[in-house]
């Protein structure tokens, strides 16, 4: 078993998929081992994605981040992190395969619904970030 950190953002918390995502990762045979809504403060945010620091989308990023409640969930199952990130699809909705859940739900390639870890690495520092 390994872990890994979904969340979902603004975009779907607001249009009432917190469920829909959950359902969707349940039948996927991931294990909710934590779970919690919270809302981003603007210093949070622009630490969850200093990876991202000089990018020119950081700014709005941030701006949709702290525009409302998101949901981060921590996920439990053989393969984690590689296996959610095929389950969510590409950054890009539009680009994303078909019945992903970015393909599913997501907007655009800034309002993509959904986060996941990239790495274990990142997994661990991501799941240490909202559940200490
Ligand atoms: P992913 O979430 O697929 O790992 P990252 O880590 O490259 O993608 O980007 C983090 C977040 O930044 C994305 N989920 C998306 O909301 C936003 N983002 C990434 N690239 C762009 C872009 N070119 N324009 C606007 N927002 C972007």
């Amino acid at each position: 078993m390994s872990k890994t950190l979904l969340m979902i953002k603004p975009d779907a918390t607001k249009r009432n998929l917190i469920g829909h995502v959950i359902s969707r990762l349940e039948k996927a045979r991931y294990n909710v081992v934590e779970m919690k809504m919270l809302q981003l403060t603007e210093e949070r945010a622009r630490q969850f994605y200093a990876v991202h620091e000089g990018k020119p989308f950081l700014d709005s990023l941030v701006s949709f981040m702290t525009s409302g409640p998101i949901v981060a969930i921590a996920l439990e199952k053989e393969n984690a992190v590689e296996d959610l990130r095929a389950l969510i699809g590409a950054t890009d909705p539009g680009k994303a395969a078909c019945g992903t859940l970015r393909d599913e739900i997501g907007l655009d390639i800034e309002k993509n619904s959904v986060h996941a870890s990239d790495s274990d690495e990142n997994a661990a520092i991501e799941f240490a970030f909202h559940f200490g």
